[in-house]
């Protein structure tokens, strides 16, 4: 008997989802590859100058914007930048704030969790990175001249720069999550509208060779979870 590609549920068109059939030992293999895969990622601070093309960081952002959002309203905006002037722009007022941050926002506590990964308010890396992605969360889309808010706005937005840390990782480029706080300057500098916010700042580029990254230790299963079964 065929199946239908597609069906009308409710009034709404689904399709048939076409999902690959695994054995349970190819399931095994592939959980822990990509796990595997995903443990040699390390966040990068010195990054190469080699050129990266504006085709891998578009893929790189359609393979973010394929994460689940709430009621599935894509709530996110990346900004690409290359243009050196402007990076040189986000750097200059990253770094006014990361000099604050670093002298009186901190904590001590704080401040003694950070020494070992080495980050100070210097923030080379917006330059040096050929590609800088400024990731907003869209809070809210007009609707002629009503406001409608996105549902769980951080969540999306998180789990899709997830993803592009992932996408990043697979392309043999290395980033790192820069959290520049407050970050409104860059709503300035990149002339977004109302809308927006930033959540994140990633460069993405090769990195500079030879690079050295703080001896961390992963959790290990036992402290990361809980089994009911
Ligand atoms: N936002 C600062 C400080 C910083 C905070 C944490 I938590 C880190 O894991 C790393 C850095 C910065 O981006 O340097």
């Amino acid at each position: 008997m065929a199946i239908n590609d597609y069906i009308i549920i409710d009034g709404y068109k689904h399709l048939l989802y076409d999902s690959i059939p695994y054995t349970t030992e190819r399931s095994i293999q592939k959980s822990n590859s990509f796990y595997s895969w995903l443990e040699t990622r390390r966040s990068v601070r010195e990054y190469s100058s080699q050129v990266i093309s504006k085709e891998i960081i578009e893929n790189l952002i359609m393979a973010a914007s394929t994460a689940p959002s709430g009621a599935h309203k894509q709530p996110w905006t990346f900004c690409a930048v290359s243009n050196s002037e402007l990076k040189h722009e986000i750097r200059k007022a990253a770094e006014v704030e990361e000099r604050e941050t670093y002298s009186n926002r901190m904590s001590e506590r704080w401040k003694k969790d950070l020494a070992p990964l080495g980050t100070d308010h210097n923030k080379p890396f917006i330059d040096e990175a050929p590609w800088i992605i400024v990731c907003f969360k869209r809070v809210y889309e007009h609707d002629g001249d009503t406001r409608h808010n996105n549902y769980y706005v951080n969540e999306s937005v998180g789990i899709a720069c997830g993803f592009l840390i992932a996408a990043i990782h697979d392309a043999g480029l290395v980033t790192l999550t820069h959290t520049p706080s407050p970050m409104n300057f860059l709503t300035k500098l990149l002339n977004r509208p109302n809308n927006e916010r930033a959540f994140l700042l990633l460069p993405i580029g090769y990195p500079k060779q030879p690079t050295y990254v703080p001896d961390l230790k992963r959790k290990a299963i036992q402290d990361v979870s809980v089994f009911y079964e």
